[in-house]
Formats: C-alpha cells, structure tokens, sequence
C-alpha cells in the first residue's frame, strides 16, 4: 500500500450534481442501480477519463446517455472504474451486484441482526456502487429502496420519503429525496423488522420536525434517554450556534454491529445500539451521559460535518474537532462544567498523550496516510477539539460565535479546509493565527519547563516558561507555537488570588499570558505576599507543565485554588509524586511508607462539607495506572500497580471511617434518574466503597454485597459486582457473577459489561478466563462491541496481566489481531494499538512485543494493520 500526500491534492475533474439509486435488497446478491448527473469541471480539457471509485462490486450494466458501453471503451479494476472518454455533460447508469451478507468489515451495505445498514465514512460508499468517493464531491440524492414486504417492513434512507408503494412477489418499496448536496459518506440506508419511538420539535423558526428512534422490538424501553437528548441538543444548537435542523424528519437507528460510536449521515443518524440506548437497569451513569454526548455530537454534525463539510480526509479534524468541541460545551452546561472539563482533559491526557509519544505520533492535520481509517484518533478528535478551545479562548464568547456564524453562512454546501475555518475566525476578531497554525501541522505533546521566584523586597514574582515538543516520526525539529497560559496568582498567607499587574497593566485576578517564544518571562508586579503560581487553569492548552511545586504548594492549591480543575490537578499531582516514591521503593525492594501528606490532604477533603460531590469523587479519585504510566520514563506495569494498591490500602486504613461515613450519607433509595445530582451522590458513594474494598473490610464486602442484590440501578450493580469480582472473596463474587450473567443473557450490551468486568480482575488467573469467555455464547469476534469488551478491555484495562512477563497477554492480542485482520481491518487496527507501545517497556518485553508485532507483520495485511504495524516495527 502507498501512502496518499496532502500535497497532492487536486479538485475532482468531474462533479456530481445528482445521484439517484435504486437498491434492491437481498442478502447475497443485491442489485444497486445509479444514475449519476455528471458535470467535467471546467478547468479540465476535454478527453479527460472518467474515474470513479469502486471495491468489491461485480459490475452487470454501464451506460452514458443511456447508450451501453462498449468492453474498449471503459476499464474495471481492483480500485474502480474508468470511462476513457466521455462528454462534458451527461448521464451515467451503472448497475452493480453486491454482497451484504458476507461483509465482515461492516463497511459500505452489511447486515447486522437481519437487518441491512450501511456505514459509508470514510470510503465505505464506493463498496456500494461506482463513484467518486470524496468529500468535495456533492450532490443531492434519490434513493430508492426495494425490500421483502415481511423481512424488511421498514426502508429507509436519507432526506425525506416521497413515493412508496407495493410491488410484485412480496416486495415494496420507498423513495427518499435528501435535497440538501452531500457527499457520498453521508449516504444511509437502513432496512429491516423495526419499530420505532416517535416524538416532535418545533424549530426556532417554527418548524415542526418528526423525530424518530428506531430500534427491535426489544429495545423499545430504551429510547427515553437519546430522545430527551436529542431535543435538548437541538436546542443548544439554536440556543449557542443559531443552527437549526433542516429537514422535516430526524431518524436514529439502532444496530447491534458497528466499528464506531455512531455516524451522522444527513437525517439518518446510524447508532451503535451501545451509544443509544439506555435503560436504568442495564445501563450505568457512564453510559447515560455517553449516550447523551454522542447523540449530541452526531446532531451538531449536521451544521459542522454535513452543510459544511471536510475538502479532503486530510482536515477531518475540521467537523471532528470542531464538533467535540461543540459536543463537550453542550455536556458540560447540562451537567457540571468542572467535573466534565475534569473527565475529559483525565481521559486526553492519559490516551491522546500516550498516542503523540508513540510511533503513530500525527499532526491534527496528518499530511500523509495509508489508510484513512487508521486516522478517526484521539489526535484528530480530541486534540482537534483542544484546538478550538484554544481559539475559542484566545477570540473570546461573542467573536467565536461571530466567526462560526460566517463559516456557517460562507462556506454552506461546500467542502472546505480548516484555513477556511480559522480564517473566519482571524476575521471575526481582527487576531493574527499564523503561528497558532502550527497547532495543526506539528505532531507531539509541547512541554512548558516553568520555575519562578518571588522578590519580596521589591514585591515582584518573576515567572519563566521555556517550552519544548519532543521529536515525533518524521518531524525531529519542532518550531514554538503560540501557548495560551492562564493562570492566578494564589498569596500564600491569605489564601486568595492575588491581584495581577503585568508590565504596568493591571490584569485582574485571573488572565492568559501567551507563550510564543521557546522562552520568556513575565514580571508580575505589586505582588503582596509570597504566591504559589496556579497554571494553566482548566487546562487552557493540551500541553504537559512541569513546575518544581513542594508537596505543601500541593496541598496549598487543592485547598485554596480558585479554579477547580487546578484545584482537582493539585491533587493529582500530589498524588503522583507520592506514588513516585512507592514505584521507586517497590522496584528496589524497599518498604513501602504511605505519605502522611497525602492522606492529611484526603482527610481534609473528606471532612470538609462538599459543595460538589462531583468534583469531591474526582478529587478521591487516585491517577489510572495507564496515566501515572505515562508520567513514568520507564513503565514498570507491576510497580505502578503495587504503588496505587498500596496507597488506595493506606488511604482505606487511615481513613476507613470517614469513608464509611461517605458512604452511608449518599445512599439514596429515589427512583433512578439520571440527573447531575443523583450521579455525583452514586459517585461519591461509589468511590468510598472502593476504597474499603481496598482492604476489603468486612463491613464493605457486606454493603457491596448488598448493593449488589438491591438491584437498584446498573452504575450500583456493576459496581459493586466488579469490587467483588476484583477482590478475593470469590466465595460472594462468583455466584453474583452467575447470577448476573445468567438474568442478562438475553441483552447483549449488559452482557458486554460482564464480560468487561470479568477481565479487568488484577489476579493472575484472567488470561485463562479470557481465552475460556471467547468460547462463551454469547462472544463473537464479528461483533466489535463484543471484541471490544473482552479483549479491547483486557489489553487495555489490565496491564498487570495484558503485559505478563512470559508474554502470554501479548500472544492472545496478536492471535485475534491476526483473525480480525481478516473479518474487519477497521477493528483490528485498533487493537493492535497497545503493542505498537512496546518502546515503553523493559527490554524483556519489548523483544515479547516487537516478536508479536512480526508475527502479524508476516500474514497478508489489509493497509490498515499493515500501516499500523510498519509505523510500530520501523
Ligand atoms: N464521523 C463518524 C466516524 C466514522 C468513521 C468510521 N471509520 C463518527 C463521528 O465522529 O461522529
Ligand atoms: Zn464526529
């Protein structure tokens, strides 16, 4: 496979200006006739050929202006087809034959539980029919679906119906028109024994649009959550953005099979069934507010992804970034801003920084790639997205809305780059975003070494931040960008935020210093009293800051920072050098000595009267093992875990009664909703429990037990299963286990979970559990959620045991990479992630690793684990 250049791009010669479709479905063999309305782009000469793309498709008919074409005149190959000569206007009908039933990538026209659907990004269209399968290619589409009157009563696809009708041998019919040009990845079809869940919405301007949620009949409890989100989304887009949806129907499906989340094809959202439904009894609070994200997401799509859409897979981050921005404001003002901005910046800094320090490293805008499927990553996603933050921050509230307004207006039904969308925002503000640009073409974490000094006799604090990003693949030499700092000044003696006057200019308490040289400094004057800096408040830049802070400074900011993230992050960091400590004890075989400051530091946290039990379940929560990982030059996965088991114990021993406490003040018996409220109590009440589990008091294992068998809501159920599951006592655990597998055998997302909960167990007997849960029933490796719970989970969630010293973890990784390489590429790429990371480990383990990756590297590759496994082995 050769790799695609960002530099080589170059507008279609031919566009599309209609697309009309007919399928007629069945399962081996459906038949997909298209008549393309097709345009030669005027800078083009005459005699240019026709090219279009096309995969797997057994072609039975070609014509232009309805005349066949003859052998000579037109060329099939393994990539698509070409027409040799063709006019500068006409019609092209084409009809080919496709196999629903036997594609295992789930990309293009599948089947998933006897139902046919289609996902189409990024060039999933061109397995459906011959076309140019490009963003910048528009157009508006009529597509008509034929299906079997019982298997498939419901037809679906994009737009609006407009015909419908029955036709000969038990068949039927509908017609969808989708007026709005879109590209061919936004194409959907869905059909199938469906029902659905109906519901209403009355734009701002007064229009009324149907809602729809269809899912199998057994789901239909499902759906209250993903409506009641949708319509709150809706409203948040006209609200925040002055969007409205346009078109007089908003369909949702539910299927069981799908690589991703969801997808937003224009009217036609197509879900993951785990990305939907809800239900209090099988779905836990997670799952309630992912559900309410990602339906969000996919609806702002159709603004920022679908009116506007990407020029090129190259500025994917254009819709992405910009639509997780959008997706993270939107949960963050329903729930609790500080806690969402806590969740999401945890996540980004453990995984998206884990990607830049790895071997498929990549700007937010790639300019090379094998395969684009490899590229729906963190980086693009959430880096994109800390991006837009940036500029968000930089322009301020009212021009970002100004400069979103015009690149909604300006660039409506058009394909553009992400110089189109920072231009309007260079505009709407009147800023300069030439060096902020570098955001998007340079890979890796940028690091800020800052120090600083108070002069108390002059009243000043000097405060130096030199930043740096580390070489990534192919980019050894890095340039300074412009950094975006924002910060307070915490008096040490009155515990406030000191006032800010910064070369004359008096700035308030709070402000952004902006970082653009490698090094500068900032000379704070008329500082009062000795500071302790608070940096980069809520994380106002995705960079790694290292500032020399005394654990008392620690402890000083979690109690007295203004801002909440930062207070949250002084936690953290404490925690981290305490944890420092114990992995550099366990390795030398020293006696491991809990730190007094950090339980002091919990005491006061749990003794205080919370004015967020949210944030307080953040604040008690100890780094991930996979993010004090990422701190760590040398990851020791057994010291890591031995450190954080140690001070979870330490913590439980000193602490037990006040977690105790906790945990009986935020038990709640109200019917389950869930409600910002609720979900902090559970949390808080939730973490508490885990600590005791840590030492397994006897009084816990009791009220784990019995919140296990109160069977009030999942997030409690799971929970306390998993703290027994993860404990010793498998004499409670494993009937529990039994029990809740065998009431949930019917829902296979419940099951999901079972399997997930099962695999996290540190103990060193998993990997045989998980090799005897891949025989299980109710496992397949067709089904990627299922591939994801089981073995994604383990790979992932368990480094104790995924990186076993006889290199057992990694084996079984590599053998269901290599099977899935050949059902679906998609997934398999992304699996094979943890072992591209090898560089990280021991020497030992890096030979087991790297032997792996060989072994794939040695079967016929799809390019995207081929791409994958070359960047890990080069
Ligand atoms: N745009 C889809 C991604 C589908 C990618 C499949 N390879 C989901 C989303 O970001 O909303
Ligand atoms: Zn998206």
């Amino acid at each position: 496979p050769q790799p695609i250049f960002l530099s080589d791009y170059r507008p279609p010669a031919y566009r599309v200006t209609r697309t009309e479709l007919t399928f007629d479905l069945d399962p081996h063999a459906t038949r997909v006739k298209a008549r393309l309305h097709i345009e030669r782009h005027p800078e083009h000469e005459a005699g240019t050929p026709l090219e279009l793309d096309g995969e797997r498709l057994v072609l039975k008919r070609i014509a232009i202006d309805g005349q066949p074409l003859e052998p000579d005149e037109y060329q099939v190959g393994e990539a698509g087809l070409v027409v040799h000569r063709v006019p500068k206007a006409f019609l092209l009908d084409t009809e080919v034959e496709i196999a629903p039933d036997g594609n295992t990538a789930l990309s293009g026209l599948y089947r998933s539980s006897g139902m046919f659907c289609t996902q189409c990004e990024a060039e999933g269209f061109r397995r459906i029919t011959f076309y140019p399968d490009r963003p910048d290619v528009m157009a508006s589409f009529s597509t008509t679906v034929i299906g079997d009157a019982e298997r498939e009563p419901v037809l679906l696809s994009n737009g609006n119906p407009v015909e419908r009708g029955e036709l000969p041998g038990e068949r039927h019919f509908v017609t969808w028109e989708d007026p709005h040009p879109k590209p061919s990845y936004l194409f959907a079809l869905v059909a199938g024994d469906l029902r659905k869940v109906e519901d209403a919405f009355t734009t701002m301007s007064g229009r009324d649009v149907t809602l729809q949620i269809w899912v199998e009949e057994e789901n239909l409890d499902k759906t209250e959550h993903a409506m009641a989100s949708l319509k709150r989304a809706m409203r948040w887009d006209e609200q925040t953005y002055g969007r409205e949806y346009d078109l007089d129907l908003f369909m949702i499906v539910a299927v069981n099979d799908f690589n991703m989340g969801a997808m937003e094809n224009k009217g036609l959202n197509i879900f993951n069934s785990a990305a939907v439904l809800t239900h209090p009894r099988t779905a836990t609070d997670a799952a309630f507010q992912r559900v309410e994200g990602i339906v969000a997401h996919e609806y702002f799509h159709n603004w920022s992804g679908n009116r506007v859409t990407c020029r090129d897979w190259f500025q994917l981050s254009l819709k992405e970034g910009f639509t997780v921005f959008r997706d993270q404001c939107f949960s963050a003002d329903i729930n609790s801003a500080p806690v969402k901005r806590i969740e999401d910046v945890a996540f980004f800094r453990t995984a998206q920084f884990a990607e830049d320090a790895g071997p498929t490293a990549h700007p937010v805008r790639p300019d090379h790639y094998i395969e684009i499927g490899n590229f729906y990553t963190l980086t693009i996603y959430e880096k994109g997205a800390e991006i837009v933050r940036m500029l968000s921050n930089l322009v301020g509230k009212e021009a970002f809305r100004r400069g979103s307004d015009l690149y909604f207006e300006r660039f409506d039904g058009q394909a553009v780059t992400i110089e189109d969308f920072v231009g309007c925002m260079a505009e709407a503000s009147g800023q300069d975003f030439e060096q902020f640009m570098r955001w998007y073409s340079q890979a890796g974490t940028p690091q800020i070494d800052a120090h600083g000094e108070y002069d108390y006799a002059n009243a000043e604090y000097r405060l130096i931040l030199r930043q740096r990003t580390p070489a990534t693949p192919g980019q050894p030499e890095k340039q300074a960008l412009h950094i975006p700092v924002r910060l307070g000044l915490v008096g040490t003696k009155s515990g406030r935020d000191l006032p800010l006057t910064l070369e004359g200019e008096t700035l308030g308490t709070d402000t952004v210093i902006h970082l653009r040289e490698e090094e500068q400094e900032f000379l704070f004057t008329e500082v009062s009293e000795a500071p302790v800096p608070s940096l980069l408040r809520g994380f106002s830049a995705p960079v790694k800051l290292h500032f020399p802070y005394s654990r008392e400074d620690l402890a000083f900011l979690q109690a007295h920072d203004t801002d909440g993230f930062n207070r949250w992050d002084a936690g953290q960091r404490l925690s981290l050098l305490a944890l420092d400590d114990l992995i550099a004890a366990h390795r030398n075989g020293v006696e491991k000595v809990m730190d007094p400051r950090v339980v002091e530091a919990f005491r006061v946290l749990l003794e205080a009267q919370p004015d967020d039990k949210a944030i307080l379940a953040q604040m008690l929560t100890l780094p991930s093992e996979a993010y004090i990982a990422e701190q760590q030059p040398l990851v020791d996965v057994d010291a890591i875990h031995a450190a954080r088991t140690f001070v979870r114990q330490g913590l439980a021993l000193a602490l037990r009664d006040d977690f105790l406490r906790i945990y009986r003040e935020n038990q709640d018996d109200a019917p389950y909703a869930p409600e910002p409220e609720q979900i902090a109590r559970r949390s808080l009440k939730n973490v508490a429990l885990a600590y005791l589990m840590a030492i397994e008091d006897e009084d816990a294992v009791q009220l784990a037990r019995e919140q296990f068998e109160a069977d009030h809501n999942m997030t409690d159920v799971r929970h306390a299963l998993t703290l027994l599951v993860h404990s010793s006592r498998s004499d409670i655990a494993d009937p529990a286990l039994k029990t809740f597998g065998e009431t949930w055998a019917h829902d296979p997302l419940v099951m999901d979970q079972w399997f997930a909960i099962q695999v996290t167990r540190p103990q060193p007997d998993v990997l045989d559990r998980v090799r005897f849960l891949m025989a299980h029933p109710a496992f397949s490796l067709k089904n990627p959620n299922k591939v994801r719970a089981l073995i994604g989970t383990f790979a992932n969630q368990n480094p104790v045991n995924f990186h076993r010293a006889d290199g057992a973890g990694y084996r079984l990784l590599a053998d269901t990479v290599i099977e899935l390489n050949r059902l679906n590429p998609e997934i398999a790429a992304r699996l094979v992630t943890p072992l591209t990371h090898w560089a990280r480990f021991d020497e030992d383990r890096q030979a087991l690793m790297k032997g792996e990756l060989e072994r794939i590297r040695a079967e016929k590759l799809s390019p995207n684990v081929y791409e994958l496994v070359e960047k890990a082995l080069a």
